[in-house]
């Protein structure tokens, strides 16, 4: 059993990036297994839930003539257009069916602000917005991190980078992610995080 001042974070293991899903991640549902492991060892688990209105402004659909996969500025900065995914209440924003999401004690949603996409667990990306889950882990006393999940150049790049920058002990465990890689952003992120002191393990 991990100590109790070490969460796991599980950040969106949802339908929609599984196979078959709207914005699948190769292999995404590959990692289940060693996560459902990983969750019986932490005394604190964390689940994030990517929670889209349909007018999100990630989704490429919202923006006229804009293809998936392309950038658009926003007020916060450049922002990837995805495919619309993990749709408030839909099948696909539902955690995938073989993750033992009953043994979590916190589901943290973000994404839900039609004009913000958030990859962090920890802010969204205008960098300022909290998704309140800062304050839960220092609330239960906890310093160190454990991130997991989909997917590793994004949403838990994302979130590694916010947390290392908020003071907590971070580690990647690289098998228990899959990654989008979108013009080469898996090694821009892998190094962004070594600068930053998160241990890619
Ligand atoms: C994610 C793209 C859009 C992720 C979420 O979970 O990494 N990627 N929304
Ligand atoms: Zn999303």
């Amino acid at each position: 059993m991990q100590a109790p001042h070490h969460a796991l974070i599980v950040i969106d293991v949802q339908s929609d990036f599984c196979p078959g899903g709207a914005l699948a991640v190769t292999q995404g549902d590959g990692i289940i297994p060693q996560i459902n492991a990983l969750m019986e060892d932490f005394q604190t688990v964390v689940l994030t839930q990517d929670w889209h209105p349909e007018n999100h402004s990630s989704f490429a659909e919202n923006h006229a003539g804009a293809k998936p996969f392309s950038t658009v500025q926003m007020p916060y900065g450049a922002q990837t257009l995805w495919p619309r995914h993990c749709v408030q209440g839909t099948k696909g924003a539902a955690f995938h069916p073989a993750l033992r999401s009953d043994l979590a004690h916190l589901v943290i949603r973000k994404g839900f602000r039609p004009a913000i996409d958030s990859y962090s667990a920890l802010f969204e990306n205008d960098k300022t917005t909290a998704t309140g889950l800062d304050g839960y882990l220092r609330a239960r006393g906890i310093t160190a991190l454990t991130l997991v999940g989909l997917a590793t150049d994004f949403c838990v790049a994302f979130s590694a980078l916010d947390a290392a920058a908020q003071g907590f002990d971070v580690t990647v465990l690289q098998d228990a992610c899959r990654a989008i890689d979108l013009d080469g952003s898996l090694a821009q992120q892998q190094q962004a995080m070594g600068a930053a002191g998160v241990v890619l393990a």
